[in-house]
Parts: structure tokens; C-alpha cells; sequence
């Protein structure tokens, strides 16, 4: 092994990694830049198995997108339209209710529900949508609307972020997923999402949240026109935000797909890319529990190489996931309870069906 981490370099980061100190930008420059993906691979790999032993989690979800209406229209997203457009739909609470009274058999624990900054509908609907949910499955934990949606529910009510965030959560919120962190950078900002809440903007209402005890994802979508210094700065700011909250439960890599987007001229990122991408934040994010492998975007079969490149958890079932699908994913939609454990086992790994908070339900 320690002719495997010479050749590739990696001598001092391996020292950092061994000891328990923290990399800093210009390591995570190197790791980037390597072209040896196993020595990358063993670094990430020994914090894995640090924080979280053998254990590889999943969880029994149901995704739902209320409503694809928009008003952002972000260039990387093929999910977000024009009230106008033929391909535009919102549910109403009845609706939203009913995809969820369809899988009552299941043993979901999770729901997990995002939509696009709408022009029009008001406050209360979405506190409806929690309400209605919790009418139909009392016991379901309610990830749902990110840090983009939650400003602007709070500028809607009119209230404060903390304020809104009290009453969505009386309402039945459970805990804010990681979309809409997209890349912090300005630059990045201004050339793909321009309307978007800022970067700063999103790191406030996540802070809010985690003052609150609302435990929140973050994520970061790669392979567009960031450049690696614009990926470290992404990380950086959430390591020193998890520092000052501790609220954050799990980063999410997202692999840009780039079909029926405005910025289709780009290519797909490849497998080392997607693995970097992981290994990276693996290495760079130590004060984050958890790396996603969201199979949904790279793949079943990256998502379960990727449990032995830093990541420890692979998302859920799912089902019916359009954001990807939107922008020519061409994975399945929705994995079964099954498949997840065969995947994590052939792995390697000890397969945990997990709730949104870790907490263990079944081991296999
Ligand atoms: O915010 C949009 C991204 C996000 C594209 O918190 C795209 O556990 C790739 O955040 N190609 C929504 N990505 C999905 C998301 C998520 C998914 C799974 C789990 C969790 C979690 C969060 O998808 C958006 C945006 O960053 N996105 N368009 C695209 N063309």
C-alpha cells in the first residue's frame, strides 16, 4: 500500500489522513488532479470505514415533485418550465395526496418532495402538502423543499426564514434536502442560474434550519463549466458551515446531465470523474457523516464501486424520479428493497435500511 500512495504522491496526505488533520485547499487540488483513482480511492476508503465501519445504508423513499413550474429556469436543469409551456404540471394537495395513499402497502419511511420556484401558488398550499401527507401516513418523515424554495415560502408568508421554517415544521417537515446548493461560486451563479437565490443566500436558510434543529443535505453540481478551485471553495464553505452547526447529515455529488438542458453541448462526466467527485468530498468533508452515491445519476453499478471510493450510503428506492430523467438519465427509476441489498453485499458491504437520520431499522 505505501508503494501505492508514493507513486501517486499522496505520502503527506496519507500522514493528515492517518493522524486525523484536516486537508486543506491545495491537497484537495491534488487529489483532483491525480490520475491514479486507486490511491485516491484507499485515502477516501480509510475515512469511510472510519466513520461509519462496514455499514453501507439505504432508505425505503418515495419521491414526488409537486410541480415543475418555475420561474428560476436554471441553464443545467431540464426539469424546470414555464407556467406556459405544454410540459408545465402541478398537483394539487388532493393529488399529491393520492401518490401517496397509492403506495400505502409499502414501508416507506421517507417522502421526499421538491418542486420549482412557482409564481403563483400560494403560502398555504405548501403548508397543505405537509398537512396532507401527514393525514394519509401520520408516521413518514417529510424531507422536503430546499434551501431555494424555503426563501422564497418565506418570502411568500411574508415572515422571517426562522419563522417559516416554525411553521412548515408544525405543519410536518421533517428535514431539508440538499438541492439547490448547485456551486456556491458567484461566477458559476451568474452564467447558469442567475435568478437563483445566492450562495451565501442558501447557506444562511441552511444555517437557520440547523439553529432550529432541522437537520439538512448538501449537494454540488459537477461537471458543467466549475473549475476544480470552484469545486474546493464549494466544499470549504460547507465544512466550515457543518463546523459552526453541525447540521448537515449527508453530501450529495449530483453528475450533470446535460440532455434537454440549455447547456446540452456539454458531455455526460464519466465514471473517474464521478468517483473523484465522491473520494474528494470523502477526504475534504470530515465533518460530514455521511457521502451519498445517488445511484440515480451515476449509475446502480458506479453507485456500488463507489461504496469502496469514500461513499457509505447509495439514496433509496425512490421511484418515479423525474429530475435526472428529465435530463436523459438512463437509469432505472426506482430500485427495489432487494436489488439495494444484493448491490451493497456484493459490495462488500453490511447493508442498513436506514430512517432520514440515520437511525438503524433493519440490518441484512
Ligand atoms: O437542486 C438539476 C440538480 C437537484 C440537473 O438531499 C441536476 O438527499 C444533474 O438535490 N443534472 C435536485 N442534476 C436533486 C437533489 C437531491 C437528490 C437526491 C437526494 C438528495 C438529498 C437531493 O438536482 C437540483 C439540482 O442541483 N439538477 N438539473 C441536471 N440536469
Amino acid at each position: 500500500m505505501n508503494a501505492l500512495i508514493q507513486q501517486a504522491g499522496f505520502t503527506d496526505i496519507y500522514e493528515k489522513v492517518r493522524s486525523g488533520q484536516r486537508l486543506d485547499l491545495d491537497d484537495g487540488r491534488k487529489l483532483y488532479e491525480t490520475k491514479d483513482i486507486l490511491a485516491l480511492g484507499y485515502l477516501a476508503n480509510l475515512i469511510r470505514e472510519q466513520k461509519n465501519g462496514n455499514n453501507a445504508y439505504f432508505i425505503y423513499n418515495q419521491h414526488i415533485n409537486y410541480s415543475n413550474i418555475c420561474t428560476n429556469l436554471c441553464k443545467f436543469c431540464a426539469f424546470g418550465k414555464d407556467k406556459e409551456s405544454d410540459l408545465a404540471y402541478e398537483m394539487d394537495v388532493n393529488e399529491v395526496k393520492q401518490k401517496v395513499r397509492e403506495r400505502l402497502d409499502e414501508p416507506i419511511n421517507e417522502i421526499h418532495m421538491v418542486g420549482g420556484i412557482h409564481p403563483d401558488l400560494p403560502y398555504t398550499y405548501y403548508l397543505d402538502l405537509l398537512r396532507g401527507i401527514k393525514d394519509v401516513r401520520p408516521d413518514v418523515h417529510i424531507q422536503a423543499f430546499t434551501c431555494v424554495e424555503i426563501f422564497h415560502l418565506a418570502e411568500l408568508a411574508g415572515k422571517s426564514v426562522s419563522d417559516t421554517l416554525d411553521e412548515l415544521k408544525e405543519a410536518g417537515l421533517g428535514s431539508i434536502p440538499g438541492g439547490g446548493a448547485e456551486v456556491f461560486s458567484p461566477r458559476i451563479r451568474e452564467i447558469t442560474c442567475e435568478k437563483k437565490l445566492s450562495g451565501e443566500g442558501w447557506i444562511e436558510v441552511t444555517k437557520t434550519a440547523h439553529r432550529q434543529g432541522l437537520n439538512t443535505n448538501a449537494t454540488m453540481l459537477y461537471g458543467h463549466i466549475e473549475t476544480v478551485d470552484e469545486r474546493l471553495e464549494h466544499l470549504d464553505i460547507l465544512r466550515r458551515t457543518q463546523d459552526e452547526t453541525g447540521g448537515f447529515l449527508a453530501f450529495i455529488p449530483l453528475a450533470f446531465h446535460p440532455k434537454n438542458t440549455q447547456m446540452s453541448e456539454h458531455t455526460r462526466t464519466t465514471g473517474i470523474e464521478d468517483l473523484k467527485n465522491i473520494a474528494v468530498a470523502r477526504l475534504m468533508l470530515d465533518n460530514f457523516p455521511h457521502i451519498k452515491a445517488y445511484w440515480v445519476m451515476i449509475g446502480p453499478k458506479l453507485a456500488q464501486i463507489a461504496l469502496s471510493f469514500g461513499a457509505d450510503d447509495m439514496d433509496g428506492t425512490v421511484k418515479e424520479e423525474v429530475i435526472t430523467h428529465m435530463a436523459g438519465a438512463e437509469t432505472e427509476q426506482a430500485l427495489g428493497h432487494k436489488t439495494l441489498i444484493r448491490l451493497i453485499k456484493e459490495a462488500g458491504r453490511n447493508p442498513v435500511e436506514r430512517d432520514t437520520l440515520y437511525n438503524i431499522l433493519h440490518t441484512f
